[in-house]
């Protein structure tokens, strides 16, 4: 038996060479601190440990040594890298038995499930529609984007069609892959979104706009707030004027005034067709005029008739008529509204309360249907904030986004 002494910094350290030649089964006789560690020197530790005459010391590799090894080792990762021996069938098959019992039919058993998945959600969003006969020629793989559209208020009859269309023209490469069939599905989409968009106009050029709506839409609102935007927020400040021919509401007049006064803007207020004209051209040095309405009902002819007298004046400029949408409404209730209100000529389409809801499939079939382009957005009762140019993309979040429940 001799007594072997090991010397370090700090106990572990000093415990480590011990193991390290030693190994774990050591007898360890003493240990102290020699030398007391400050701020500027290390410490320094002793362990004195009993070792039998007949232990050998494990000597480490000598550096040269381990160089070898390291290099033999990746000889061999080499030599087995280039290696890529022609596999028999018995050996291919014995190499299909190392995958993992089932791996192949677990992956099948998963595109299946999505597979069901999918035709579930689709089931779900036609539960109450058994009788269409498309339903049946969706193939799974499309079914979650057709329950997505059709759950968004979109036109089932415009669904099947462009779902037709996207099963027909779609490569079959991209088909099993269902972020792909998503992405086509989107672009097909965005094509279909007729926008007219903001162009700001350059004197002597002059805009006159009406907007024209059902009651509470959102029409005075959306006045004040395009006022404020061509008047302050474009990238030149425009002349700006407002008649008001809604002298029919009770307060009409004073939610615009208040509005117009705020934004040290001229109005004028016109009961008769005969005043029109007059106003028109007391407000004629402006760069926009715009110009509300009465809201009416669309069933309500008489108050859409005497809008229509309006518009037989002469004017300085051409009259575009743009017809306010609530978001919320429903696709037949949009189409109805749109259908009476065509008996003034309608040049765009303006819509609101889209913050509202989540789901603007009813939109993009009005849009397709009446191939009528959209100018702006409102999204919030914020004044003049919360109106934005009408885009495409904001529109297909409201159809292919919404998660089912
Ligand atoms: N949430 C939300 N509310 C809106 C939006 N636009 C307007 N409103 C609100 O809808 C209500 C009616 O707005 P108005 O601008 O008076 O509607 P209108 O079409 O002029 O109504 P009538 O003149 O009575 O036909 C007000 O409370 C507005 O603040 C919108 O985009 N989102
Ligand atoms: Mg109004």
């Amino acid at each position: 038996m001799k007594l072997k002494t090991y010397t370090a910094e700090s106990y572990t350290e000093a415990l480590n060479k011990v193991k390290r030649e030693l190994g774990d089964e050591v007898v360890i006789v003493s240990s102290k601190e020699i030398k007391r560690k400050t701020l500027t020197s290390p410490g320094l530790y002793e362990i004195v440990v009993a070792v039998e005459d007949n232990k050998t010391i494990k000597k480490q590799p000598k550096k040269e040594q381990m160089d070898d090894v390291l290099l033999k080792l990746s000889n061999a990762a080499k030599e087995i890298g280039s290696f890529t021996p022609k596999q028999t069938k018995s050996e291919k098959d014995k190499i299909n038995n190392l995958k993992p019992v089932g791996f192949d039919e677990i992956k099948e058993l998963k595109e299946k499930v999505e597979q069901i998945a999918d035709t579930l959600k689709y089931l779900q969003a036609n539960v109450w529609d058994f009788t269409n006969k498309n339903s049946l020629e969706i193939p799974p793989e499309f079914s979650e984007i057709y329950a997505l559209a059709k759950a968004s208020g979109m036109n089932t009859k415009h669904l099947n069609e462009i779902m037709q269309l996207t099963i027909k023209y779609m490569p079959l490469r991209m088909r099993k892959n269902r972020n792909a069939i998503k992405r086509y599905f989107h672009t097909l989409l965005k094509k279909m979104v007729p926008i007219r968009l903001e162009r700001e106009i350059n004197p002597p050029h002059k805009k006159i706009l009406m907007f024209v709506g059902p009651t509470g839409v959102g029409k005075t609102t959306t006045i004040a707030k395009l006022a404020a935007r061509y008047a302050y927020k474009l990238n030149s400040r425009h002349k700006v004027g407002i008649i008001t021919l809604d002298t029919y509401r009770i307060g009409a007049v004073e939610q615009l005034m208040t509005y117009a006064k705020m934004m040290r803007l001229p109005i004028e207020t016109v009961v008769d067709p005969n005043d029109f004209e007059e106003a028109l051209n007391t407000l004629r040095h402006n760069d926009y005029i715009l110009i509300d309405t009465v809201g009416s009902s669309q069933h309500d002819k008489e108050k859409i008739e005497k809008l229509s007298r309006f518009l037989k004046v002469n004017t300085f400029a051409e009259i575009n008529i743009n017809l306010v949408l609530s978001a919320v409404s429903k696709y037949e209730d949009l189409l109805d509204i749109y259908k009476n209100f065509s008996l003034l000529p309608i040049d765009t389409l303006v819509f609101t309360k889209l913050d509202e809801t989540r789901t603007y499939g009813n939109i993009f079939s009005l849009l397709l249907d009446t191939k009528k382009p959209v100018s702006y957005f409102s999204i919030g009762q914020e004044v003049p904030d919360d109106l934005m140019q009408a885009n495409s993309e904001y529109l297909l979040k409201g159809i292919l986004e919404k998660e089912l429940s």
